[in-house]
């Protein structure tokens, strides 16, 4: 097979004499493609598969060892001129990475599959959307991406029809990590991964493409593409609220995303729709609000945590159709990880050992799970429509054990979009390297800016102009401990409590405190009905600490002056204007 777009048969003619495959397979997206890949990838062991009774069509990828993770110290941004990549980012020059990586790509696909997946990031029928084409060695890719985008014939049809798509080559190469870069070249809408089969590294429509080549897409074309998940909260009255909300990898977005209500906010008619839970792309609408997609079909969740406390409609979507990465297994052949709380006990861990504690955990902590988000109980009909949803608020946070309150509102725009700039957080298990190391994370788009974040935050403030009817901008934090160290709030399903006075604040139905960081509310507020909240918690969540605040403000002027005179303006203003507020 090829394509009827000669610029698409040409690359992959070039990659395929570079990369010397066995075959080459155009993927068409079909029932029975995939399954000629699972059987495939069951024959050669890539996938184990789980207890049929309990998990049908369910099947489980141990990964190596060392590839369980992002590598940003291996990730590049090769831009022509180096500022344009900003201090974010690794850099190299274009000309460099290229011949380093096709040095690579020599040859690497000898006695294997080159594999050409044509997918549409967003509904196949939304101008929101846009297209790329993967190739890659490695079925588990191709497996995933089908779960994960739109992929195969109705895509290949879209690309055809606009003559362009962003072009990602991957290969698993040795899986060795001396030998394992993750370059893009955004001006060349170009992107080149080399020696993992990780998720964020390897599924090049996701972080790659939607976040990284698209950030800089978007910034050309007057959008957004964020690190965000969608959620619509449906309010008594009937009316849906979309909120988007930016977390660092690993700290609730999925969850989020997910909300069950509280029972008394379930029998007073409080529902909760799911749009994304990683990714949102976002433009003004003819209204001047900004319409919202999820350009992902599926989730890419962390494992470790997730129960039927935590995140039940999680659990129900992963019951059937789903690969899991890196988990344990029980007995029986059940996938098993730390907190799933079922009752039952690891016998194998994620590198197929035998259980034993002195190992570590029995799931890898960035252990993931792949399933259609058609599968979820709460996934929105909205998330299929061209148009998007209407965003708002936008709600930033990170993981912060102390001084950032539960909840605020910024002032402005400007005001949230330095917010957005300054937000902090401990690091997780979703890259390599040290947990639990507080850093900034720019609107949790640290790993995955495509530009110079001065340019970013210049972006942002752009989008406050006539006509424009832009989101309310909010700060949360879940994950505030208390003198014993342990968390002050519930979070969860409790979070609908916060989501409430963020709808209520854009409604004008809240009342909130001035403070010199923002709009904060009293705890009368909040309806903390039948919430056993301490009251450490109850005054540490809401209190506003002037003291700790001036250190933070010194630091976030720190962090903007790695920017230098690209930073613009009124971001330096904005946190001059807070700290001289703070006296
Ligand atoms: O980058 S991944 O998609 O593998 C997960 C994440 O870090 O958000
Ligand atoms: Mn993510």
């Amino acid at each position: 097979m090829s394509s009827r777009l000669e610029s698409l048969n040409t690359w992959v003619a070039e990659v395929a004499r570079l990369t010397r495959p066995q075959a080459v397979h155009w993927c068409d997206g079909s029932e029975a493609e995939y399954r000629a890949l699972l059987a495939r990838m069951q024959a050669d062991g890539t996938l184990l598969p789980l207890n049929p009774d309990t998990h049908p069509d369910s099947y489980l990828h141990r990964s190596h060892p060392d590839d369980v993770a992002r590598v940003e110290h291996l990730t590049f941004v090769c831009t022509r001129a180096r500022e344009d990549a900003g201090p974010n980012n690794n850099w190299m020059a274009p000309a460099e990475a290229h011949a380093k990586m096709d040095a690579l790509f020599d040859g690497c696909m000898q006695g294997r599959t080159l594999y050409v997946i044509p997918y549409c990031m967003g509904p196949i029928d939304s101008p929101l959307s846009r297209c790329g084409v993967e190739i890659t060695d490695s079925p588990y890719v191709v497996a995933n991406m089908r779960i994960m985008t739109r992929m195969g014939a109705p895509a290949l049809a879209r690309i055809e029809r606009e003559g362009h798509f962003v072009k990602g080559l991957h290969s698993i190469g040795e899986l060795d990590p001396e030998r394992r870069f993750i370059m893009h070249f955004p001006e060349e809408l170009t992107i080149k991964s080399y020696g993992s089969g990780y998720g964020g590294n390897a599924l090049l429509g996701k972080k790659c493409h939607a976040l990284r080549i698209a950030s800089w897409q978007a910034r050309q074309e007057g959008w957004l593409a964020e690190h965000m998940l969608i959620v619509g909260v449906e309010t008594p009255d009937g009316q849906v609220h979309y909120i988007a909300a930016a977390f660092p990898s690993a700290c609730g977005k999925t969850n989020l995303a997910m909300l069950i209500p509280p029972e008394r906010y379930r029998r007073a008619g409080w529902k909760v729709w799911t749009i994304g839970d990683d990714i949102c792309w976002m433009r003004p609408g003819p209204d001047g609000r900004l319409y919202a997609i999820n350009p992902e079909a599926g989730f890419f969740g962390v494992a470790p945590g997730t129960s039927a406390r935590s995140n039940p409609n999680a659990m129900a979507t992963i019951r059937a159709n789903t690969i899991f990465t890196n988990v344990a297994l029980t007995a029986d052949h059940q996938p098993w990880w730390e907190g799933i709380d079922d009752g039952k006990l690891p016998a194998v861990d994620w590198r197929g050992r035998p259980y034993d504690p002195a190992n570590g955990p029995a799931a890898h902590p960035n252990a993931r799970f792949t399933v259609s988000a058609k599968q979820c109980p709460s996934y929105s009909p909205m998330a299929e429509h061209p148009q998007g949803v209407p965003i708002s608020a936008i709600v930033f946070g990170g993981r912060r054990a102390s001084l950032v309150p539960l909840v605020f509102q910024a002032r402005d725009w400007a005001h949230g979009v330095l917010i957005g700039a300054s937000m902090g957080s401990e690091t997780t298990a979703a890259a390599t390297g040290a947990v639990g190391v507080m850093r900034r994370d720019p609107m949790a788009m640290k790993p995955f800016c495509g530009y110079n974040f001065a340019d970013y935050f210049a972006h942002w403030l752009s989008f406050d102009r006539p006509g424009a009817r832009l989101p309310a901008i909010f700060h949360v934090n879940w994950f505030r401990k208390g003198q014993d160290g342990r968390f002050l709030w519930p979070g969860f399903g409790e979070n609908l409590r916060v989501l409430e006075w963020i709808i209520k604040r854009v409604n004008g139905q809240a009342s909130a405190i001035d403070t010199p960081i923002g709009l904060l509310p009293r705890q009368t507020d909040l309806d903390l009905e039948d919430l056993p909240l301490s009251d450490e918690a109850r005054t540490t969540l809401f209190e506003f600490d002037r003291e700790g605040w001036r250190a933070e403000l010194a630091s976030i002027g720190q962090e903007l002056d790695r920017y230098g005179a690209r930073l613009p303006a009124a971001l330096r203003q904005q946190q001059q204007r807070i700290a001289k507020a703070l006296g």
